[in-house]
């Protein structure tokens, strides 16, 4: 167990500097796959590579939680053929200048004082170290805080076995200029009773090694802002600023939702006051061109000030204000609209993902592929050269160019996990007021009845527009030529273009509803009508049996 007076000396940084020759630590930025459910593939973490280096990103932590070897078997160290496919990847990282750092989590079932596991572990480590990997992290998110007896007689509480562990790993490693530590409490919403009072907090920021950077995810698992003061508080008790890893476009825990909105929520004179920023996305690697982009967009902002946290200075003191101040504020509705234009080119390049790998171009198909942004379409004959319909033959399918509107009305619909997008908002309050005014519709004739039912009439009208894009949105989506795009897209706008086809249907119903008895949706239905299945169900029975 380290001393605690380790930790009150200034946070030395690790001797290299990632930087070069600024005398400050970069700033960490990047992708963590830190989500539940499928990993992503090692084509895309290639094609993320590309990526982040393209938008000036610099980490990616890999941390695939049901990868087997990343946790539940932990222990078991690499076959071959997988060792070969991680040398590639660690090797892509390199050649795109990203940081690849390699994380396991052995909490769910390490004995921590039990040393034949420790030895385990190391081995572990090493191998991926063989691999080319010079950056490690341990994960202790998500995991039972109490420990066996055997630990108990060893040490006074997880905290301790924690940092003891990653002590030793990291010094045994050679104190790898990055290493991190996801501790168990990693948002305020988990420390008792608070993030300054916090035992396992404290525990952490008096014995962890300067030199281990520490995971944040902010004030909650998913947090909504992340308050400069907020950070400034955990800071002070970790003896160091955090990386944090960002939850905000996570979906692993909602398969309904999909995060297409800008990164927010966040001020930019947060940049000085962390060591870095990772996004953990959704689950779907390719919607996340936002959320990386917007990122990226969100780091240049202030990527002048992005510096060392230095403990012994007062947190709010650190920084260059001026040169932070000319780089120019953050605005998350324009980061959305430059990450748009860039994805909308990205829509058109025609790309198929074969089952397990990643994108590949497609060589047969790429004249019909283009035709989703808006050249004419052809289809190919070997033989006989382009099929060109007769007059009497029935004209080809012409796709229609998907446009920057569409994309801007995908985003606003699967905006993010507190708040809708504006276009979205617009047709709720729409619906919502045509629900709520529909007895307009019902009264008889004076001048005033007359001009209110109009009303009601040309919002039920525009209400329906609202629908016709976004069916048009879904067409020119499901057309386009980058089907991995397609695919990952498809069951999110699928699932609004339904739903928002029953709302304008019941609008429909609600406007001709004095003449018509006939209950909305009764009768034998499709099963497209009732959708949900067992948890719509579930979600009819919670939400409206108060009501009954
Ligand atoms: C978590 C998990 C993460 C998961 C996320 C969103 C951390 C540190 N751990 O708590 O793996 O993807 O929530 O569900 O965030």
């Amino acid at each position: 167990m380290e001393s605690a007076r380790l930790a009150q000396k200034k946070c030395s940084g690790p001797e290299t500097e990632r930087s070069g020759t600024t005398g400050r630590k970069a700033f960490f930025s990047g992708v963590v796959e830190g989500f539940y459910g499928r990993p992503w593939t090692m084509e895309q973490r290639k094609e993320l590579f590309r990526k982040e280096q393209k938008w000036g990103l610099n980490t990616y932590l890999y941390a695939p939680k049901d990868d087997y070897k990343h946790r539940m078997f932990w222990r078991e160290m690499y076959s071959p053929e997988e060792a070969e496919q991680l040398r590639t990847l660690i090797a892509a990282a390199k050649q795109h200048g990203v940081d690849f750092i390699y994380a396991i989590s052995p909490g769910l079932d390490i004995t921590f004082s039990n040393p034949r596991e420790v030895s385990t572990l190391k081995r572990k480590l090493e191998q991926v170290s063989g691999f080319g990997c010079r950056s490690f992290a341990l994960l202790f998110d998500d995991i039972d805080a109490d420990m066996c007896p055997a630990d108990r007689k060893v040490f006074s509480s997880c905290a301790h076995a924690q940092v003891s562990l990653t002590n030793e790993i990291f010094q045994h490693l050679g104190k790898p200029e990055t290493f991190m530590i996801c501790p168990t409490d990693y948002c305020g919403s988990f420390c008792s009773p608070s993030v300054s009072e916090s035992s396992y907090l404290q525990t952490v920021g008096n014995n962890l090694l300067p030199g281990i950077e520490v995971l944040w995810t902010g004030p909650k698992v998913v947090s909504n802002s992340i308050p400069v003061e907020s950070i400034e508080e955990v800071s002070k008790i970790l003896k160091r600023a955090p990386v944090i890893w960002d939850n905000i476009h996570a979906n692993d825990y909602d398969q309904k939702m999909i995060f297409l909105g800008p990164y927010k929520g966040r001020s930019t004179d947060l940049i000085p006051k962390l060591r870095g920023v990772l996004t953990n996305p959704n689950c779907e690697f390719e919607p996340n061109f936002i959320a990386i982009h917007t990122l990226a967009t969100w780091c240049k902002s202030h990527r002048n000030g992005a510096m060392e946290y230095d403990g012994s200075r007062e947190p709010g003191k650190e920084g260059r204000r001026e040169e932070q101040e000319t780089d120019g504020l953050y605005c998350p509705r324009q980061a959305l609209r430059l990450a748009l234009a860039e994805w909308l080119e990205e829509f058109g390049m025609p790309h198929q993902y074969a089952a397990g790998q990643g994108p590949q171009a497609e060589p047969m198909d790429t004249d019909r592929a283009s035709s989703g942004n808006g050249a004419s379409p052809m289809q190919t004959d070997e033989e006989a050269g382009p099929y060109t319909p007769g007059p009497e033959d029935r004209p080809l399918y012409t796709a229609e160019a998907l446009t920057l509107g569409d994309l801007t009305l995908m985003a606003d619909l699967f905006y993010l996990p507190y708040e809708h997008g504006p276009l979205a908002i617009s047709m709720l309050k729409e619906l919502n007021w045509l629900r709520s005014n529909s007895r307009v519709l019902g009264q008889g004739g004076g001048s005033e009845e007359a001009k209110e039912a109009a009303e009601w009439r040309s919002r039920a009208e525009k209400f329906e527009n609202m629908y016709e894009s976004v069916d048009q949105m879904f067409t020119r989506v499901c057309n386009s030529a980058n089907r991995g795009l397609v695919y990952d897209l498809y069951p999110y706008i699928l699932e609004v273009k339904s739903i928002t086809s029953v709302a304008k249907q019941f609008v429909k119903w609600l406007g001709s509803h004095s003449e018509s008895t006939a209950e909305f949706l009764g009768g034998d239905q499709e099963p497209f009508s009732f959708k949900g299945g067992i948890t719509g169900e579930f979600q009819v029975l919670t939400t409206f049996s108060i009501h009954e």
